[in-house]
């Protein structure tokens, strides 16, 4: 079994409760619950979501002690901000996938600097939740490939 992590940054908790016009009418919950139940073939998935920086890093270096196959993250608000993040995902070596909902590139130009796309094996952005769900099947073909 491949385990994969999925990882959300600040205010994705509010998904389905606020802004549906960027970030859709669908709630984290069941997000998570539909990726759950689509995830590829012998994959697993374990979530997290946190609007605190040190315990997102705290997730991140618990990796060191229970390795996983890959990461996707939604770094959410921390794309743009977070060395710390950053560090943490740099330090441990599971492949990453960068999800954004939207297209951040046609967004404010403070959104189109990102602390992870060189780390992440692939960023996508802009294909709502769906994004998601591409990530998991990007990994599992990273993973297959190996
Ligand atoms: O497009 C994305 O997925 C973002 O990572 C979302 C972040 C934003 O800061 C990034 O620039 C792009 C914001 C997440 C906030 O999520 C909300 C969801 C529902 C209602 C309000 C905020």
């Amino acid at each position: 079994m491949t385990k994969v992590l999925i990882l959300n940054g600040p205010n994705l908790n509010l998904l389905g409760r606020r802004e549906p016009d960027i970030y859709g009418s669908t709630t984290l919950d069941q997000l998570n619950e539909h990726l759950a139940q689509s995830a590829p073939e012998a994959m697993t998935l374990d979530f997290f979501q946190s609007n605190h920086e040190g315990e997102m890093v705290e997730r991140i270096q618990s990796l060191m002690d229970q390795p996983i196959d890959g990461i996707v993250m939604n770094p959410a608000a921390w794309t743009h901000t977070s060395v710390a993040i950053r560090d943490a995902i740099a330090a441990i070596d599971t492949p990453l996938v960068e999800v954004h909902i939207s297209n951040v590139h046609r967004r404010e130009p403070f959104r189109h600097q990102s602390y992870f796309s060189d780390l992440a094996i692939a960023v996508i952005a802009g294909c709502g939740l769906k994004g998601y769900e591409f990530a998991l099947q990007t990994l599992h073909h990273h993973l297959k490939d190996q």
